[in-house]
């Protein structure tokens, strides 16, 4: 089949349904999806997609940290896959289209190609990657990351959660809620990779484009700064005497914002997490430990405003010591070449409005851009609002980014 019409098989309704279906799974009462990394939500929307890939014929294989790659095979079966997909896993009430969408968009391809009987001469794959979010174990695209280099999986097995569960036990915990399915390699061949996405900010919609053929996604460090100061008794212990963490986090964090203040308001500063020990009301805290995500897309920035962190917070901490951790650094990744242009020549094709755009969040076809040539499909989200419960799309633009998906998976799996 030529490129071109495949798109006339996506079908808005059933990608709709299926956004509406998945939603299901972890809704939460303001509208909203809390389904964190490896958690009983998670499992249950696995085996939701695995029923209707069942259901399709299409083969499934998983990998040992729970990616899961459904299949639809091509005439060269030995043909590196063309692969598409996402992440199945939600931030902390979060919305009902970041990630997921990008996994039903994928698999609305497989069944319009079904429905086409289109024959492609490589197999094209939907994929869940597990755990690109970092709500549960600080660190994202645990799933990706291990699959592109698996000398990082003992370390990533490690990892333990608020609860002091490691990746290890609540990954083996999923596997035993799936249905039995073959097994994946890591870093199996792929010849090439797409992700569809909600953009997750403002400018599709605000620039009134339809479709983002996206050309890099930033680089990020992410930190855990840690204020040590002594615990005591609320009612008796002096001022002078007091090593209190939050009264030196206060002038901490304000010193921080300083250093990071951007008039052009490209960087992008974020303390999502503070915690408080003991957090009791009677006891001066002795600890507090809080997070920096920070992101810029200029490498020498990132090294120079993130080489501060220390010395600012030693400055304001008064009595308290200061312990600086860097938890993840990943340079800026660039789309180039075949994929994106082939996007491109899709989203042209199809007439849709475009426009060629960064990606300010994460992704986790920034590790799979470190093996095969990769590209990413952004579409408009309502006030570009997104890890939160309120975040929205439309029926239309979510079937207008599966069309240009169709059409290039099928083109590339022609290559
Ligand atoms: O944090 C990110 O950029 C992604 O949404 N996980
Ligand atoms: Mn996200
Ligand atoms: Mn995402």
């Amino acid at each position: 089949m030529t490129a071109g019409s495949i798109a006339a098989y996506i079908d808005e309704a059933r990608l709709w349904s299926r956004h509406v279906e998945m939603a299901k799974i972890g809704a939460t009462p303001a509208g909203g999806v809390h389904r964190l990394a490896f958690t009983p939500e998670d499992t249950l929307s696995r085996r939701l997609l695995l029923g209707w890939a069942d259901a399709r014929g299409f083969q499934s294989q998983i990998d040992d940290l729970g990616n899961i790659f459904i299949r639809r095979a091509g005439i060269d079966a030995d043909a590196a896959p063309v692969i598409s997909g996402s992440h199945i896993d939600t931030q902390p009430k979060g919305g009902r289209f970041d990630g997921i969408y990008g996994i039903l968009a994928a698999f609305e391809v497989l069944e319009a190609m079904d429905d086409a009987g289109v024959k492609t001469r490589r197999p094209v794959e939907a994929v869940v990657w597990s755990a690109e979010e970092s709500g549960r174990f600080d660190i994202g695209c645990l799933g990706s990351q291990a699959f592109v280099d698996p000398s990082k999986l003992p370390a990533i097995f490690e990892k333990r959660d608020g609860d002091g569960t490691s990746v290890r036990d609540a990954v083996a915990a999923m596997k035993r809620g799936l249905p039995k399915l073959g097994q994946r390699a890591f870093r199996s061949p792929v010849a090439y990779c797409v992700e569809a996405h909600i953009e997750q900010g403002p400018e599709l919609e605000a620039q009134g484009k339809t479709i983002g053929v996206v050309t890099a996604i930033q680089g990020q460090r992410f930190f855990k700064i840690e204020v040590v100061g002594e615990a005591g008794h609320a009612g008796n212990t002096p001022e002078r005497l007091r090593k209190d963490a939050v009264t030196a986090t206060i002038p901490i964090i304000a010193g921080l914002r300083k250093l990071f203040h951007d008039p052009a308001d490209i960087v992008r500063f974020t303390i999502g997490r503070i915690d408080v020990v003991p957090n009791a009301m009677a006891v001066i805290p002795g600890y507090v430990m809080f997070t920096i995500d920070f992101r810029h897309p200029d490498e020498a920035t990132l090294t120079r405003l993130g080489g501060q962190i220390e010395t600012v917070a030693r400055e304001h901490a008064g009595p308290c010591d200061v312990k600086v951790t860097e938890i993840r650094r990943s340079k800026t990744t660039y789309f180039e070449g075949v994929v994106p242009e082939t996007i491109l020549a899709a989203t042209e094709r199809l007439g849709y409005s475009y426009m060629h755009m960064p990606s300010g969040a994460g992704h986790d076809c920034r590790y799979l851009a470190e093996m095969c040539p990769t590209g990413m499909i952004f579409i408009p989200c309502w006030k570009g609002i997104s890890h939160n419960e309120a975040e929205d799309a439309t029926p239309a633009d979510v079937a207008a980014g599966a069309r240009v998906l169709a059409e290039t998976l099928v083109s590339l799996a022609n290559r």
